[in-house]
């Protein structure tokens, strides 16, 4: 795809998946390097700002008992608990104050990686019009793979920031793994100085 094609324009919106605290070095669920996406994305968040387009920004935001704690039997640590510090947004990320924001897997009982689930998101994009999404933030391999596969399968043309991601990688390679799965479903990878050289 050439950069011409993949410049924003009307019916685009970014989404930037849950850039908070508890995910940066220092947080309690510490994405490896995941404070690196905070300039990267701060960069796209100009560009769709300056054309006056949707920016979205995702954010766990789980009561204190949460299924997926360990405490009640799940695979992590304590994280962005509603409220908390580690909930907030990287105090660097350029959120606009008009962005609109998603709150997931909010209820003790559900987890939830994609923005989609159980949210209004796919609704809210919808009646702006938005057909294609630029997708960013933290982590590659849970909360973005998931979003990425249901605005897939909900019909979007998404643009998967490659710069602007990092991966938890549990396991070695699950970052480039979700990266390989998400071009597989028809996600085009993209990188900032491609598209806006
Ligand atoms: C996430 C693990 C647990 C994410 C959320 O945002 O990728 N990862 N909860
Ligand atoms: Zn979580």
């Amino acid at each position: 795809m050439t950069a011409e094609a993949i410049r924003p324009r009307a019916g685009d919106a970014l989404i930037l998946v849950d850039v908070q605290l508890d995910f940066l070095p220092g947080g309690s669920l510490a994405v490896p390097r995941g404070d690196e996406v905070v300039p990267a994305l701060n960069r796209y968040v100009a560009v769709f700002r300056g054309l006056t387009f949707p920016v979205v920004a995702t954010r766990d935001w789980h009561p204190p008992d949460h299924c997926s704690f360990r405490a009640q039997g799940g695979p992590w640590p304590p994280h962005c608990v509603a409220g908390s510090d580690g909930a907030r947004f990287a105090p660097l990320l350029d959120l606009p104050c008009e962005a609109r924001i998603v709150s997931k897997a909010t209820t003790p009982d559900k987890d939830a990686y994609s923005g989609f689930e159980g949210t209004d998101l796919d609704d809210w994009l919808k009646r702006a019009g938005v057909t294609r999404i630029f997708v960013g933030g933290l982590a590659t391999d849970y909360c973005v793979l998931n979003t990425v596969r249901d605005a897939l399968r909900l019909g979007y043309a998404v643009f998967l920031l490659l710069d602007a991601v990092r991966a938890v990688d549990v396991q070695a390679g699950d970052g480039s793994r979700a990266i390989d799965e998400m071009r597989r479903l028809g996600a085009t990878a993209i990188e900032f100085d491609q598209v806006f050289a």
